[in-house]
């Protein structure tokens, strides 16, 4: 329990910290997102425009099964939600913001990646409806996940 305190603390402070040099750490390029969806998935598209707006080169690969492509990928099924990419090293699942890939990118933790699991309204490319209170997991590995970022409905 302590050691989780210390964790989010440091990480709160590291976070802090680099919010300065932000625009500085991010001369170069993101990586591009590898975007593996169904073709029917909408809110999918929604995703990617949001990352695409953030500056981020989008590639969309429609897959059958989205289910056994995120096996495959290595994103564990407990955190599933309609689209599984990978950017760079990284695994992200689901409707993340593009605020958290950067400073995923930034920070490059020991992780499978970061999840938003199931499909919260208010996320990026979920804008309808009443937005409600979601968190994006750190995936560290299969069975092991904290809170990186917690978004507030209001
Ligand atoms: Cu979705």
């Amino acid at each position: 329990m302590k050691r989780r305190v210390l964790l989010v603390f440091s990480l709160a402070a590291a976070f802090a910290l680099s919010l300065p040099l932000s625009p500085s750490l991010w001369a170069g390029d993101p990586p591009a997102a590898d975007v593996y969806k169904s073709a029917s998935c909408a809110c999918c598209g929604g995703w990617e425009a949001h990352l695409r707006a953030a500056g981020f080169t989008v590639r969309s690969h429609i897959v059958d099964d989205v289910s056994a492509m995120r096996e495959k990928l290595g994103m564990p099924q407990g955190y599933a939600s309609c689209h599984t990419a990978k950017v760079g090293k990284y695994l992200i699942e689901g409707h993340v913001p593009a605020s958290d890939l950067r400073r995923l990118l930034d920070e490059q933790p020991e992780a499978i990646g970061l999840a938003a699991p199931g499909m919260p309204v208010g996320a990026p490319g979920m804008e309808f409806g009443t937005p409600q209170d979601y968190d994006v997991m750190l995936v560290i590995r299969d069975g092991e996940a904290r809170v990186f970022q917690h978004h507030s409905a209001r």
